[in-house]
């Protein structure tokens, strides 16, 4: 059985990571993988996070098993934090194995209800959604996304392609912080979007997993507010990797909001089963670091306050590599990277040239030319213009 397996395709994401490993080069620099790394170049574990675990490890008594949908100071928590309120009579939750394990979840539930849903994802997405929906077998269509003349969002194109998703197809969109261009819609373009999805039917599972590292935690969620005041069925998949810096425990939530009490019942037990068909009960440590964090003031605010600061820190650079290539270049086009928001920009280079980045200059990126912002420090970004210029970009 073993040796009729065939190699599957690698993860170019995480590829890069050894291929930078292996590189002895001094002075090398890492644009690849989309984890926080501050200006030493070190993903930290936030302060509330240490904190909220050395509250646990103090006070937890038992180690028995949750529930299947996960702990619902977890759900109640995350539900206010993306939501801004608890929309009871609509809402099931499932704790969820990252942002990823959500995904799926809501996949597996879309296909429950509906075996050959038909889902409308962005051209560029981020590869696992591909991925994963090409796993899945589910169909799938690209819907026009990122202009690469502006490297902004081609609107008009996006707004007649997502018109043709039919009654009842999925339309995943990114909540915030686009994952890999960096370009993101204005809350006039929701707004527009919302009567769109309205209009047709159609269903919009909103991928959050950047919340609060845009513009702020509140308004990285106002879309997803937007779209689930409007909107009579939303599926929100939401991770707490990035925005609480806790990658490795693997924990985001599934939310799907429902138009009557019937329905939201009958998606909340059809969550909690496809929980115990995959794994049983959802990881809980992670869980319990955030609502431990959410739920007392003291710690939430220390941990807004460095989130703030991480946030704060992405914007100085790409305010920093901006106005270093306007110098170099001696013109405003790359004023696009103060533009986006999020991890990420796509600098709209050539493979040709993202490959010159490595080669001569030991600057790992994304083959489409993705980079991690959080990648650079205040001295690493006029090494990077200087790169870029020089690879003719
Ligand atoms: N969605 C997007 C767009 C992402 O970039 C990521 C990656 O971190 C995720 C979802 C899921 O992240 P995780 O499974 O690590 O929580
Ligand atoms: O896009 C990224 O870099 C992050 C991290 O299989 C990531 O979302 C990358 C690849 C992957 C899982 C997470």
């Amino acid at each position: 059985m073993l040796s009729d397996l065939k190699p599957q395709a690698p993860d170019k994401i995480l590829m890069l990571i050894e291929e930078f490993k292996a590189d002895s080069r001094q002075g090398k620099i890492d644009l690849g993988v989309g984890v926080y790394k501050n200006p030493e170049g070190v993903t930290p574990v936030m302060r509330a996070v240490k904190a909220a675990e050395q509250r646990i490890w103090q006070t937890q008594t038992t180690k028995a098993y949750t529930s299947l949908a996960g702990e619902a100071d977890f759900r109640d928590a995350m539900a206010r934090m993306v939501l801004g309120e608890l929309p009871a009579d609509r809402l099931a939750t499932l704790s969820s194995v990252g942002g990823t394990g959500a995904i799926r979840q809501a996949l597996e539930l879309a296909r429950l209800a509906n075996p050959g849903v038909h889902v409308h994802v962005s051209d560029p997405t981020w590869p696992n959604h591909l991925s994963i929906l090409k796993f899945m077998g589910l169909p799938f269509t690209e819907y026009r996304y990122f202009d690469p003349e502006t490297r902004g969002v081609d609107f008009e194109a996006m707004k007649a392609d997502i018109a043709k998703a039919g009654r009842g197809d999925l339309v995943l969109l990114h909540g915030c912080c686009h994952n890999p261009t960096g370009a993101n819609l204005t809350l006039a373009q929701w707004e527009e979007l919302a009567q769109i999805l309205e209009k047709s039917g159609a269903i919009p599972f909103i991928d959050l997993a950047y919340q609060g590292f845009g513009d702020g935690l509140d308004e990285d969620a106002a879309a997803t507010r937007l779209i689930a005041a409007r909107l009579p069925e939303v599926l929100i998949a939401a991770s707490c990797s990035k925005n609480f810096g806790i990658y490795r425990e693997r924990t985001g939530i599934l939310m799907a909001l429902a138009d009557n009490g019937a329905a939201r019942e009958m998606a909340q037990g059809s969550m909690a089963f496809l929980n115990r068909q995959t794994f049983s009960f959802p990881p809980d440590h992670g869980a319990r670091i955030v609502s431990t964090i959410l739920t007392d003031a003291d710690l939430a605010a220390d941990w807004r306050a460095e989130l703030e600061d991480v946030r704060k820190g992405m914007l100085a650079l790409r305010e920093q590599l901006a106005s270093e290539l306007r110098n170099l270049s001696g013109s405003d086009r790359f004023d696009f990277i103060a533009h986006h928001r999020g991890m990420f920009s796509r600098l709209g280079a050539t493979p040709e040239q993202v490959q010159k980045l490595k080669s001569d200059s030991a600057i790992y990126m994304v083959g489409d030319s993705r980079l991690n912002i959080a990648g650079l420090n205040r001295d690493t970004v006029p090494v990077l213009a200087r790169a870029i210029v020089e690879a003719g970009i």
